[in-house]
């Protein structure tokens, strides 16, 4: 009889010890905080106007050099040639108004007015005219602006 309440003992004791201690529960992190959007330039509405960008070693074009649009069109710049380009509005050659529009809508600018230098073959670079004042936009490539790398944009 003594050894059963010994083995019984033991068998309590072996309980006790083998009980697993309740995991710790590790805090979750949380939830990244939603970013506020940005300010958003006004939506482009309109048609999308395809320019592209070449130097030859000799001349540099924006293809074609000059096109007439809307405002709220959208114009994509095509990086095609002779890269880097990038799209440079000069500032006393664009509308009254237009500068604070331009930079709302330009992207990765390197300065005001001034797009990103663009490298890759085919990359792309867009310019929404959405809320643009009417009126003749001139604009260069800074890396080739001595080889007459200039377009114009008239907004109607
Ligand atoms: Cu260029």
């Amino acid at each position: 009889m003594r050894k059963l309440y010994l083995v019984a003992g033991l068998m309590a004791l072996a309980a006790c010890g083998g009980e697993k201690k309740a995991e710790e529960q590790q805090a979750a992190p949380a939830p990244a905080a939603q970013q506020a959007a940005p300010a958003a330039a006004p939506a482009a509405t309109g048609a999308t106007w395809d320019v592209d960008m070449n130097f030859d070693g000799k001349v540099g074009t924006f293809t074609p050099a000059a096109i007439t649009i809307k405002a709220g069109d959208v114009v994509r710049f095509h990086n095609k040639s002779g890269m880097p380009h990038n799209v440079v509005f000069a500032a006393d050659s664009i509308p009254a108004g237009a500068a604070a529009v331009l930079d709302a809508a330009m992207a990765d600018k390197v300065a005001s007015l001034t797009g990103p230098m663009l490298v890759d073959q085919d990359a792309v670079y867009t310019v929404s005219f959405a809320g643009a004042p009417a009126g003749v936009y001139h604009y260069h490539c800074l890396p080739h602006v001595a080889f007459k790398m200039h377009g114009q944009i008239t907004v109607q």
